[in-house]
């Protein structure tokens, strides 16, 4: 051992934290962690991550093991001393401020893919990647359309029909049941343009929010008006989160194989086998010889739905 600062023995045997507490992340900011014990909304604590980590990504929705000081007490920092795998992952894409792809939500059960019918327009290269990062991430989509009062939904929501995909109408002017039943006990991470609604849906399921939104602050210097990813708690009758993702513009997806969008339906998944090798399932020209084409009624509506998907993910991508 090398004598100097902080000579301190260093112990090979890692602490076992059999003591530790099990809890949610639900914010994330600048080197801490809000974590809620027990994922329990009124138990709260904010965390910094143990050295032994390193500098191990912990983000919105991971699972974590906590020691030290869990009172929650003002200026009182626990420590994050593991990570539990995820079980779901949704990644945004490098851009001009990072080049990296990086899992930005953890183990969420759903993803609402927030659309405005009108204002921005819907933007089906959006969804359709968004829908990508879902299934390739173990997450279940849902299509949660807002500014009804604006525009007809069934034009837009028609592109999607073969994909069986769950949609909800859930603008200012649509009855919040439909979000409430969708979201209730479970944790759904919400993606979206900026100006969608996100913040104005946030607000009516958790009041106590008091999400920004672009009417309130757009006095301000016209940027994004929310830049933190925060889990937020659902009424306590119904139970579950819904974590509000203002950064992610797009979706990382330049690790995703045309195999994986196909593997993540479960009745294309053992189709593909009898593909020949490198089959990118775009169907004739580039793949004469594609199983997909091959399927028959339900089956093959759906894979040539996925084949829609899989052509998007081929092209340039539109943010
Ligand atoms: N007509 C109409 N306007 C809506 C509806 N939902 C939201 N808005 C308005 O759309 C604007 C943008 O809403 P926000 O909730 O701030 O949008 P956001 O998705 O949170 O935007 P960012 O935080 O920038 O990502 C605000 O002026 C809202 O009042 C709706 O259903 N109908
Ligand atoms: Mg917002
Ligand atoms: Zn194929």
């Amino acid at each position: 051992m090398r004598p100097g600062k902080g000579s301190r023995p260093r112990t090979k045997n890692r602490p076992t934290h059999a003591d530790a507490s099990t809890g949610m992340v639900v914010s994330v900011d600048r080197g801490r962690w809000g974590c809620a014990l027990d994922g329990d909304p009124d138990r709260i604590i904010v965390c910094m991550r143990a050295r032994e980590l390193g500098r191990t990504p912990i983000v919105v929705g991971d699972e974590v093991s906590v020691v030290g000081d869990r009172s929650g007490k003002t200026d009182t920092l626990a420590r994050i001393v593991r990570v539990a795998d995820r079980r779901t992952v949704l990644r945004r894409t490098a851009d001009d401020t990072d080049p990296y792809e990086r899992i930005v939500v953890a183990n969420a059960d759903q993803l609402l893919i927030v659309t405005a019918l009108a204002d921005p327009p819907p933007r089906t290269g959006f969804v359709e990647r968004a829908l990508a990062a879902a299934y390739v991430g173990g997450l279940t989509p849902v299509l949660c359309l807002t500014k009804s009062d604006l525009a007809d939904p069934a034009e837009f929501t028609a592109a999607f029909a073969d994909l069986d995909l769950p949609v909800i109408l859930a603008g200012v002017a649509d009855p919040l049941a439909a979000a409430q039943s969708t979201l209730a006990g479970k944790v759904t991470a919400l993606i979206g343009h900026s100006g969608v609604g996100k913040s104005t849906l946030v607000n009516r399921l958790v009041p106590e929010a008091d999400r920004a939104t672009s009417a309130v602050s757009a006095v301000g210097k016209g940027r994004h008006t929310s830049t933190q990813s925060l889990a937020l708690p659902l009424p306590a009758d119904e139970g579950g989160w819904v974590i509000d993702t203002p950064g992610i513009r797009s979706f990382g997806l330049a690790h995703v194989s045309p195999d994986d969008v196909v593997q993540a339906f479960d009745d294309l998944r053992d189709a593909i086998d009898e593909c020949p090798r490198g089959c990118t399932h775009l169907g004739p020209p580039a793949d004469p010889e594609c199983a997909l084409d091959r399927l028959t009624g339900h089956a093959h509506r759906r894979a040539m739905a996925v084949r829609g998907l899989l052509a998007s993910l081929s092209a340039a991508p539109t943010y």
